[in-house]
């Protein structure tokens, strides 16, 4: 209860801060979309890792306002770069959206809000689901519809870990699946084989394909063997504040 009513307070106090992590296209070096992550800047006891307050926010709906202040926050910061015309300059950006928020009937006002309101066309955000909150919430699927028409593209978060069957990866309303890290980390060569089966599957069904938590050259020559070339991890960028940005986008490329 103290950690929640901290973070009521942090909410209309601007305490919470949007850090942003590069995604790199190998094929041609560039950056072309970044991941949203939020940090609480809490005074007198600095940065709070998400893990000690999405959890707690995901309680209540208090995380609906946080995803609202996130939509809004990252748009804005989208519109921020480009004008400021340097290397971040149409960027697009993901968002990472909770299962409480998909299930409630305000997301895509929400969504639709927060383009309007900073002027963002919508196939410049991302949505980022749960591969969990993805397979339990069936029910939320016509609302990923909905946003999908908008021109707003999804992504499956964390693909790897939940259970998703081949089956439903044909007919689940998604535009791009993030393989997990614990697959990057993998060197079971039949960890490899799956990942490289995964990546072909995505092409197949014409979806986007983007491996995390790489930390390695040699991560990143795996994955290139295994046809995936949009990769994200600490080996290229940590998540920075947006005014780090450009640095550590000229840093990927
Ligand atoms: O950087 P990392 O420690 O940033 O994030 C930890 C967890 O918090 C991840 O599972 C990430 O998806 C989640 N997270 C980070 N930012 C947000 C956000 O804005 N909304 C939601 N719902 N989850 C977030
Ligand atoms: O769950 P989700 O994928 O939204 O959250 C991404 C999380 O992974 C964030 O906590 C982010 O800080 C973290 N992350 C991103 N790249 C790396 C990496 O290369 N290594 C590790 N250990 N964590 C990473
Ligand atoms: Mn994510
Ligand atoms: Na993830």
């Amino acid at each position: 209860a103290a950690v929640e009513e901290g973070l009521r307070h942090a909410l209309v106090a601007d305490e919470l801060v949007l850090h942003y992590q590069p995604v790199t296209d190998l094929d041609t070096g560039r950056v072309r979309s970044v991941e949203a992550l939020v940090r609480w800047e809490k005074p007198g006891e600095g940065l709070v890792p998400p893990g000690r307050f999405i959890p707690v926010a995901e309680s209540s709906d208090l995380i609906c306002d946080l995803g609202r202040w996130a939509l809004r926050t990252s748009l804005a910061q989208l519109r921020a770069f480009d004008a400021a015309g340097g290397d971040c300059a149409g960027l697009r950006v993901a968002v990472n959206v909770s299962g409480r928020h998909l299930r409630s009937p305000r997301l895509v006002d929400d969504v639709r809000d927060a383009l309007a309101a900073t002027g963002t066309s919508p196939e410049r955000l991302t949505l980022e689901i749960t591969e969990t909150v993805m397979v339990e919430d069936r029910a939320a699927w016509s609302r990923l519809g909905e946003l999908r028409a908008i021109g707003v593209r999804i992504a499956i978060d964390d693909f790897g870990t939940g259970y998703t069957s081949f089956g439903q990866l044909a007919r689940v309303p998604v535009d791009v699946l993030k393989i997990d890290k614990s697959f990057v980390d993998s060197d079971d060569p039949r960890t490899v084989e799956l990942v490289r089966l995964v990546v072909g599957a995505a092409r197949s069904f014409g979806l986007g394909v983007v491996a995390e938590g790489v930390e390695q050259a040699e991560q990143v020559h795996a994955l290139r063997a295994t046809g995936c070339d949009t990769v994200q991890g600490f080996y290229f960028s940590r998540p920075v504040p947006a005014a780090r940005l450009e640095d550590a986008v000229r840093g990927c490329q």
